[in-house]
């Protein structure tokens, strides 16, 4: 596998500082970021070598106005596509989606204006989502005569539910604002989605990298299991994590009364 510093990006931006944040930005902003074959590649490529690279989290952004436009339709109908390959496109999508969401490095999406369709998909394979003012979420497939494809009835439909979906899908309708934010689709909305999700990334950077890990790797694959087995994995993890050597100054400062209380401001 390649280092994330030998590779061959055009639609993607890669950056990472000093303490591990990394940026991924998606970069076809003439084209409002739609995901086309070539970029879903690329965020396979990015996003299976940022945990070996050392990233402590990542903050994915877009240029331009919109996060990201969905599915490219317009590759998708000069491809005239065959279903067996639609669904060979749909397993790399997924393929992207999941060495975001099971990685283990916290991703926090900076999300503004649209945020549709496979958009949207790419945004809930995050594990924090920020809006702003701008950010409008939509699943227009039925509009387009299209389904999802990247994942959506899994991660959406655990977002928001199956009914709030469906009926996304169904009739078009969009979420903004606060209703967003109270239906699921995002956990912050701010004016600049941006400099929150890097403060988030610097804060969620300050745990061990172990707890992250597990954080963002074990809670989704959990989701996965009966309730009988997750909780046995819980345990199997906890027991790995919770006596991790990077915890134990952190403990020996609570014991000895030296560590922050969690205390609201
Ligand atoms: C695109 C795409 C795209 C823009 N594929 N090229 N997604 C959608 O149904 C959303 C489609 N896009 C839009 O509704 C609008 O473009 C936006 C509201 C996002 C932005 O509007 P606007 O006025 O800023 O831009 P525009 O003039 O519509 O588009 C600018 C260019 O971007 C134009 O290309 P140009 O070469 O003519 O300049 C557009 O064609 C191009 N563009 N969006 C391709 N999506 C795994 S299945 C997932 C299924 C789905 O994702 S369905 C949802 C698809």
């Amino acid at each position: 596998m390649r280092g994330i510093s030998e590779l061959a990006l055009e639609n993607l931006l890669l950056a990472m500082d000093e303490d591990g944040i990394a940026t991924v930005t998606l970069n076809r902003e003439a084209k409002r970021n739609a995901l086309d074959a070539a970029t879903v590649d690329e965020l396979i490529e990015v996003f299976a070598a940022l945990p070996r690279a050392g990233a402590r989290a990542c903050v994915l952004r877009a240029k331009g106005t919109h996060f990201c436009a969905g599915l490219d339709l317009v590759e998708h109908w000069h491809a005239d596509r065959s279903a067996a390959d639609f669904m060979q496109i749909c397993l790399r999508w997924h393929e992207a989606f999941n060495k975001m969401e099971y990685g283990g490095v916290p991703v926090i999406a900076a999300l503004k204006g649209a945020v549709v369709g496979g958009g949207l998909e790419l945004a809930s394979a995050a594990h924090i989502r920020v809006a702003d003012d701008s950010t409008y979420f939509g699943l227009p497939e039925g509009q387009r005569g299209l389904f999802t494809g990247g994942g959506a009835t899994i991660r959406v439909a655990g977002l928001i539910g199956k009914a709030r979906m469906i009926d996304m899908m169904l009739t078009g309708r969009l979420y903004r604002g606060q209703q967003a934010v109270d239906v699921g689709l995002a956990q912050y909305l701010v004016e600049d989605s941006e400099a929150r999700a890097y403060e988030l990334a610097r804060a969620a950077a300050q745990n061990p990298p172990l707890s992250n890990f597990a954080i963002c790797s074990a809670v989704s694959h959990m989701q996965n299991m009966s309730a009988l087995d997750a909780a046995y994995a819980e345990a199997a993890v906890a027991g790995v994590v919770n006596t991790q050597q990077a915890a134990r100054a952190r403990l020996e400062a609570f014991a000895k009364g030296t560590a922050a209380r969690v205390r609201p401001d």
